[in-house]
């Protein structure tokens, strides 16, 4: 090991128990809706605060509820909230199982050494911020603000946010971009002018036909959608789902298109094929709205279903049934174009060719397609200017990714590596809320990013795998203790939700606001931090939009009505979109004029190679990435996961269901924990699948530690998107071993 390796080394604080692999069975339900808990009646009685929820990014808002003495006992909807309309999700009611987890961080840490031997020692909350107040000036002198990076999921990222810009760097980056959505909101951009956002703003509840490809909502748990799609089967909705996994929504859909895995392209412009050489897209809206149609047409004349048949196993006849499907519901119809979407590289030009199958079909602005969000406004208290940024992460890969409009997490991550040719390498990272051992792919790259920063500061309710490798762990309490930022998010109608305390914090814990304006006032940066508590914060801009801190209080969410009727497109308006030609772009001008391919183009991704089998990776319904494995209510419901052999795969293998057995990937990186077999028809006999958040390596979580086995370390090959930069995480293959790596030293 080299000499900075040793410098971070990773603490592991060894435990008193380590669990067994005992299973509890889980209490998943097939069905789609019934996931979702309804309240009772008896909500109204006893106190209840305000909240949403934080255990996932659908932020619903909901009730807790608490008994006579103040404890918390149970998180429910809020029926005025349209993220939830007034039910929560598993997770969600489980939520409390976070604030009540015995292993969460209680006292700040700072990493020593003592006897040569690394280890945390608890510190002041005073001794912690002022060393990293003095550490991140001088690093900011030696070698310039912009030096310093935020990496953040959750709400904590807006208050880092404004000291990091009040520092002089704007080198913020969330892993929900460049590991997620960032290739779908960047092809609609391309093609409508604007993206996606969160929640989507597909109109589900209307829709006549629902095609999802690789997105599996229901064990994708988002909590609106699934109600959504659960009343659209009930209202006779047609859903299409594509996947090579027999997923929930795929025992849920009129047609299930078993797909080759990697080959989606093909049969999106297949469909492209089908609707236009049949005439049966939208005429009007296309004539009237969109730009490139000829070229289009040109460019996809010979993809018949014939030929996609060749590349992706779905039959032609299916083709064309499902084409009719969708082009009978027209307009209301919505080809999903999914969220975590970051798979073989080409993304983003998938998600263009989603978008055109939109287009064509004239779902996007229409009632059952796609809808005009609208957000309310939260007043901004003025502050001083933030000193200019000269550098940023962009200046590391010259002429790439322009079409990004977020900062890249794996970016910063891999511009902290010093190069050669990049003078400016990242020395600092802020990494609030964000696991990025387990998050971002190619482990050993994250970890060498690590070893070259002299400032690693941790902000996390848990002990997670990235705070074993922090010079100082911050702990966070808990959504449940604290207030946050006004939730302003777009949907149907503006609407805001507050989140507030509904306990005090445990332990020795804070709010990430809070943090921050310690830490500005330390680095002499006051100015920026106007308020001194974020009640008098949120008051000010509450009271600004026509509503206050003390009705919050009382009502948790409120809605206001739109500005305009603009839902959908008023059909009779001459519509402008916001990209170069002021129409929908079939064909991308702003993609030719980066030097990409205007029209989405198929390209064959690499196969398994003999004997292995490419990985596929997803979400089960009780559970939130690896942040929620190790809540006791949740792990209740599910506490390991489990890999899925296709039956034929099993044979060969001998592979028995309920055995444990190891992963081992291309690279000949095994998982450091086994893992159980799970016999199915439900996947294709190319592929294993397993549920992404298992397989923790940090002690500290006693009762995740080694339960199943994680994707994220078998995750060391990138298919990187050279349009904007997304991590395609799909192309790495598995083999089965029979025993643990150093087992096999041994022997
Ligand atoms: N291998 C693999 N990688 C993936 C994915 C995958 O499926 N497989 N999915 C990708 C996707 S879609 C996304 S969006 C990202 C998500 O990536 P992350 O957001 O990094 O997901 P988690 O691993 O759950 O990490 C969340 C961290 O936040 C901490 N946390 C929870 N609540 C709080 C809080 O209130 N305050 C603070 N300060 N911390 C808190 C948790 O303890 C945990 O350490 O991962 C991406 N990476
Ligand atoms: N319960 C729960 N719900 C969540 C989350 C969670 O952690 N837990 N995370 C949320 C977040 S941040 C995100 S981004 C979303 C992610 O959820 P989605 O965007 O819906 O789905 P993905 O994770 O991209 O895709 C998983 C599905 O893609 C299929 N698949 C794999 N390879 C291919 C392929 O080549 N072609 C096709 N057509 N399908 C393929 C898999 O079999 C699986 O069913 O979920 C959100 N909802
Ligand atoms: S979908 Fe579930 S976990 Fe996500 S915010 Fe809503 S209730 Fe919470
Ligand atoms: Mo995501």
């Amino acid at each position: 090991m080299s000499e900075s390796m040793d410098r971070r080394r990773f603490i592991k604080i060894s435990s008193t128990f380590l669990g067994g692999l005992a299973f509890t069975a889980p209490l998943l339900s097939n069905s789609i809706g019934n996931m979702i808990v309804p309240n009772p009646e008896s909500r109204i009685s006893g106190l209840r605060t305000p909240t949403y929820c934080e255990v996932c990014f659908w932020k619903c808002a909901g009730w807790v509820e608490h008994d006579e003495s103040g404890n918390i006992k149970k998180i429910i909807g809020n029926d005025e909230d349209q993220h939830s309309n007034g039910r929560f999700c598993p997770r969600g009611t489980g939520g409390v199982g976070m604030y009540n987890d015995g292993d969460r961080l209680k006292n700040p840490l700072i990493r020593t050494t003592i006897n040569g031997k690394q280890e945390y020692r608890e510190a002041s909350w005073e001794e912690a911020l002022n060393y990293i107040a003095d550490k991140l000036k001088a690093i900011s002198e030696k070698y310039g603000p912009d030096c310093i990076a935020l990496l953040t999921h959750g709400s904590g990222g807006s208050y880092f946010g404004n000291l990091l810009k009040a520092i002089g760097s704007r080198n913020i980056a969330a892993p929900s971009y460049a590991q997620c959505r960032g290739p779908r909101e960047v092809a609609f951009i391309g093609t409508f002018g604007e993206g996606i956002g969160s929640p989507e703003r597909t109109d589900i509840r209307d829709t006549r036909c629902l095609v999802l490809i690789g997105s599996h909502i229901g064990e994708n748990m988002h909590n609106g959608h699934v109600q959504e799609m659960s009343d659209a089967i009930d209202k006779g909705a047609q859903i299409i789902t594509v996947d090579p996994r027999f997923s929930t929504a795929a025992s849920k859909s009129n047609f299930w298109l078993p797909i080759k895995p990697a080959t989606d392209m093909a049969l999106l412009l297949a469909w492209i094929h089908e609707i236009i050489y049949n005439e049966m897209y939208d005429k009007k809206y296309v004539d009237k709205y969109t730009f490139g149609f000829d070229q289009l047409k040109e460019h996809v004349k010979d993809m018949t279903p014939e030929w996609a048949y060749g590349i992706t196993t779905i039959k032609p006849d299916q083709i064309r049934e499902t084409a009719r499907a969708m082009a009978n519901a027209s307009p209301s119809v919505i080809i999903h174009p999914g969220r975590h979407v970051t798979w073989y590289g080409d993304d983003t030009q998938r998600l263009r060719a989603v978008a055109i199958l939109n287009a064509l079909l004239g779902s996007w602005g229409r009632r059952g397609g796609f809808y005009n969000p609208e957000k309310a406004y939260l007043p901004k208290y003025k502050l001083p200017e933030y000193p200019k940024s000269t550098r940023s992460w962009r200046d590391a890969f010259p002429g790439q990714f322009k079409l990004a409009d977020l900062a890249l997490a794996s970016g910063i991550c891999d511009a902290t590596i010093p190069s050669v040719d990049d003078k400016c390498s990242f020395k600092a990272w802020i990494v609030n809320g964000t696991n990025l051992i387990t998050t971002l792919p190619d482990q050993k790259n994250t970890l060498k990013a690590i070893q070259s920063l002299e400032l690693l500061v941790v902000v996390d309710t848990m002990p997670m795998e990235i705070t074993g490798y922090a010079d100082v762990v911050l702990p966070e309490c808990t959504y449940l203790e604290r207030y946050d930022s006004i939730r302003v998010s777009g949907h149907r109608n503006p609407q805001i939700a507050l989140r507030m305390p509904a306990a005090e914090p445990k332990y020795n814990s804070k709010s990430a606001w809070w943090m921050a304006r310690e830490l500005g006032l330390k680095m002499g940066l006051g100015a920026y931090f106007p308020f001194k508590t974020q009640e008098e914060e949120l008051d000010w801009q509450l009271k600004n939009m026509d509503s206050s801190l003390e009705e919050m209080k009382r009502i948790g969410v409120k809605t206001f009505p739109r500005e305009f009727d603009d839902l959908y497109i008023d059909e009779n308006d001459n519509f402008e979109f916001n990209t170069n030609t002021g129409k929908i772009e079939l064909y991308s001008t702003s993609f030719e004029e980066e030097g990409h391919s205007p029209l989405p183009v198929y390209t064959a991704h690499d196969e398994p190679p003999e004997g292995f089998y490419r990985l596929n990776y997803g979400r089960a319904p009780m559970h939130t990435f690896g942040r929620t494995s190790n809540n006791p209510n949740l792990a209740d419901l599910m506490d390991e996961n489990s890999v899925w052999v296709n039956p034929k795969v099993a044979r060969d293998w001998d592979l028995k269901n309920n055995q444990y057995i190891w992963l081992e990937n291309q690279d000949g990186i095994r998982s450091s924990f086994p893992i159980k077999v799970r016999v199915t028809e439900r996947i294709r006999f190319d592929s294993v699948y397993m549920v992404h958040g298992f397989g923790h390596d940090s002690k500290k979580l006693t009762q995740a530690h080694g339960r199943g086995a994680s994707d994220s370390e078998l995750i060391s090959k990138v298919l990187l998107d050279p349009i904007m930069g997304g991590t395609g995480m799909r192309g790495n293959f598995v083999t089965f071993k029979f025993k643990a790596a150093n087992m096999e030293k041994n022997t």
